[in-house]
């Protein structure tokens, strides 16, 4: 499939903005395109200059491609161009200049927990698809309030952040609903999930997402991890309660048909084969 689906999305999500098309054929920058010329949009939150934002380029000097004090503005798919003092999405054209509905110029930092358990029957064994007769493996989804779609619990990775931290913070206040808790509830919440997202996860990604907020300027890019609950007794017996910029959260069966924010069916497949499950 062609690359960069989802940034190339017409409409640009919270606005009545309309991208330029690309077409899949001009999609990859090394293709002359003399014609192109991209629609201009950052959005009024972003603009507002929130703590999470930069500032417009020309009234800040960013150091791109490096760590910036705490911002880190490396990619993880190493150097990217920089223009005229402005980053290039090292992927694609997405038919929008600015940044969109994103803070940061360049990469815009995010981690994606993926918490999975074994689907089980009433006697508690693992149950097998009909079709492939491999082991259904469920994940721990959120349905965004942006978009409404089904989701990972990710999110945005806080300036001098240890990702670690960052999956653990998202997943307890999207999942979990931790930032409504009362102190009492919080300590548990703490307790049990740090038991989880302390054991040694899987990593099965890392860098550019497919996000339908991407620019030609900014981009998200992500590290997602799989903390799984082998025996179904740890995780598993979390309250989940959506919070945050999550409306609805629930196990959800792991299946190639789902449909998905962003790229991230593409992270659970990368999980299900690693563990010999049904895709
Ligand atoms: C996606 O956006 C990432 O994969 C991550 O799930 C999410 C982070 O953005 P917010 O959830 O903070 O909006 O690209
Ligand atoms: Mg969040
Ligand atoms: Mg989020």
């Amino acid at each position: 499939s062609a690359p960069n689906v989802k940034a190339r999305c017409l409409q640009y999500p919270g606005s009545e903005i309309q991208r330029v098309p690309v077409p899949d054929d001009k999609v990859d920058w090394k293709i002359d395109w003399h014609m192109y010329s991209p629609v201009s949009y950052t959005a009024p939150v972003v603009l507002n200059k929130p703590v999470w934002a930069d500032p417009d380029i020309g009234s800040f000097s960013p150091r791109f491609n490096s760590l910036d004090g705490k911002v880190d503005r490396r990619s993880h798919e190493g150097e990217y161009r920089v223009e005229n003092g402005i980053p290039i999405n090292p992927h694609s054209r997405t038919g929008l200049t600015g940044r969109g509905l994103l803070g940061r110029w360049g990469p815009n930092h995010a981690a994606d927990p993926i918490v999975t358990r074994w689907k089980r029957d009433s006697a508690g064994l693992r149950v097998f698809h009909p079709v492939s007769k491999m082991p259904v493996l469920q994940f721990v989804s959120i349905k965004r309030k942006d978009c409404l779609e089904w989701a990972l619990p990710g999110g945005m990775v806080d300036p001098g952040e240890l990702v670690s931290l960052t999956l653990q913070r998202e997943f307890s206040e999207e999942a979990l609903n931790s930032l409504d808790a009362s102190p009492e509830e919080t300590e548990r919440i703490h307790e049990r999930i740090t038991a989880l997202f302390g054991s040694q996860g899987l990593e099965v990604y890392k860098g550019y997402v497919d996000d339908p907020r991407n620019t030609d300027n900014s981009w998200m890019e992500t590290v997602a991890v799989n903390f799984h609950d082998e025996t179904g007794n740890s995780v598993s017996e979390l309250p989940l309660q959506a919070g945050d910029d999550a409306g609805q959260v629930q196990w959800i069966d792991i299946d190639s048909a789902l449909s998905l924010y962003a790229s991230h069916s593409h992270f659970l497949e990368v999980v299900a084969k690693k563990r010999n499950a049904h895709w």
